[in-house]
């Protein structure tokens, strides 16, 4: 069957075809078509004609949640095949894919239950002939770039806002994660998405992200990725001026106070920074140690990670899967190469798995780095990998100072059983979230997004509807007379 979907029809495309690979073991999972320009120009245009001629936008609000509630429910009836199609495209385990889905359902159900609530409000104007509105519309036509670590749970927290509000959308996954995004695709068409309303377009970013991100028919860009990506997608929508909306990763600290229970810490510490090989951008990839407790919870980590069981993502007893490609673990092999010249200390880890099961795939062993300093490339830059490096501390204030000292600000989390203590550190944390004993959970309703040089607008919750809406005011004057400004 075609991958590339446009204008209400599956279509092959004109830009050759691409393997895409199982991270377990290399082999090819399947071979996709990728779009040509013509394609990319078809797809935009589809979804300029859908927003300003079609009857998407116009659909009343409650049907378009309706058409969302229809969409969690295929979720629902296809769970298995899609987290299995996840984890194949991602290597991640069976059972995060499953939540993943989980939660890509849970999304569409807040959406689909937001999608007419949010109409707009009447405004006091004090005078009693004027009636003003704020409505709320769509904002036209929206790209929507997604990258390979959640490819199906990222796409959600665009295209279902992005639909509740009324926009139509040109889908662009990451090349390296495509097939679950096609599979949400063929769900939206089941579901009744009208013609040219969702479209899909696979490629890489240079032939197939860049031109939807200069195309001046294009109205918004939404994109999570890479810092670098992120930079040249705003530079290239300036010229158009576009909405951009982008999350671009973290370096997300992890403080621990020494009242901290020291197996309660060296668990989260694990489970917040090697959750899918660290392929996360909320990863707690620097753990922030008070100096009573720092000995004692390097060792255990070193301990327990040196255990953390590598496998294929089908197989229960695999706790951890692959990297996502070869070219993302040389990244990571280079990171750790660079944290050892510049004289952090390897507890763990450091290299390749020995297994012989596992040398086909992209595998790499979960490693940590104590001794670090904050000026060295593994603290300052995102690795993306299962690299944890670890810092001390004395002072409240000096964990907070080290918590900040990162050009990026997605998220970060405090432990302590002092309170007071541990909302104060939030409260000084400029990070888009911080968990207070705990690490990871979000819901639907609770926003996500970066300070800093992590992204601007937030996902999820009214604010992640509204960033797919225009605010237009409505001035009413039910009792016009002459202004006479001009005494003519
Ligand atoms: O991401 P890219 P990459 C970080 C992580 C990782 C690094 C690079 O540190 O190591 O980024 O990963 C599309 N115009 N994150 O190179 O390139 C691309 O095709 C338009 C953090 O794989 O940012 C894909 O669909 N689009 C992160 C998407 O951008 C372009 C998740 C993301 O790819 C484009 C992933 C262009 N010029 C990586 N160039 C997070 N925030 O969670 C590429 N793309």
């Amino acid at each position: 069957m075609p991958s590339l979907y446009i204008d209400g029809s599956w279509t092959a495309g004109s830009g050759g075809s691409a393997e895409v690979i199982n991270p377990f073991d290399a082999s090819v999972v399947e071979t996709v078509d990728q779009a040509g320009p013509d394609d990319v120009e078809r797809a935009v245009i589809a979804a300029r004609t859908a927003f300003d001629t079609g009857p998407w936008r116009t659909t009343s609000a409650p049907e378009r949640g309706a058409l969302l509630r229809r969409v969690a429910e295929l979720l629902v009836r296809d769970k298995e095949e899609i987290a299995r199609t996840e984890t194949l495209d991602t290597g991640k385990t069976l059972v995060e894919s499953r939540i993943d889905v989980d939660d890509v359902t849970a999304v569409f159900r807040y959406y689909a239950d937001l999608a007419d609530k949010e109409a707009g409000r009447i405004v006091d104007t004090g005078q009693s002939n004027v009636l003003a509105r704020v409505v709320h519309e769509p904002v036209g036509v929206c790209v929507l770039i997604t990258p390979w670590n959640y490819p199906l749970l990222q796409l959600s927290w665009k295209v279902a806002p992005a639909l509740a509000a009324g926009n139509t959308c040109v889908i662009k996954p990451s090349e390296v994660t495509p097939l679950t995004s096609i599979l949400l695709v063929k769900l939206l068409e089941e579901a009744g998405v009208p013609r040219g309303v969702v479209n899909i377009v696979l490629g890489d970013g240079r032939s197939v992200g860049a031109p939807l991100t200069e195309h001046a028919a294009v109205d918004m860009v939404s994109f999570t990725g890479g810092l670098a990506t992120g930079q040249a997608i705003i530079r290239a929508s300036a010229a158009t001026v576009k909405r951009v909306a982008v999350e671009l990763g973290g370096k997300n600290p992890n403080i621990v106070f020494a009242d901290t229970d020291l197996d309660l810490a060296a668990d989260w510490a694990l489970t917040a920074v090697f959750l899918h090989a660290g392929q996360v951008c909320s990863a707690g990839a620097r753990l922030i140690v008070e100096d009573a407790l720092h000995d004692d919870l390097v060792a255990e980590i070193g301990r327990r990670a040196e255990r953390i069981r590598l496998g294929n993502g089908f197989d229960d007893k695999s706790e951890s899967g692959p990297l996502v490609s070869a070219a993302h673990r040389a990244k990571i092999e280079d990171f750790v190469a660079s944290a050892q010249a510049e004289g952090a200390r390897l507890v763990v880890g450091g290299k390749r798995p020995d297994e012989p099961e596992l040398q086909q795939g992209f595998f790499y062993r979960p490693t940590v780095f104590a001794d670090v300093r904050r000026d060295m490339r593994v603290i300052r830059e995102e690795t993306f990998g299962p690299i944890l490096t670890v810092e001390r501390f004395s002072t409240e204030a000096e964990a907070i100072e080290l918590g900040n000292d990162t050009e990026y600000g997605l998220a970060g989390a405090v432990w302590t059983a002092d309170m007071g203590r541990a909302h104060r550190v939030a409260g000084a944390l400029r990070h888009g979230t911080v968990w207070i004993n705990d690490y990871h959970p979000y819901v639907p309703g609770a926003e996500w997004g970066g300070f800093k040089r992590s992204g601007n607008g937030r996902e999820l919750g009214p604010t992640g509807l509204a960033e797919y809406q225009e605010h237009k005011h409505v001035w009413h004057n039910t009792a016009p007379a002459p202004a006479r400004w001009f005494k003519g």
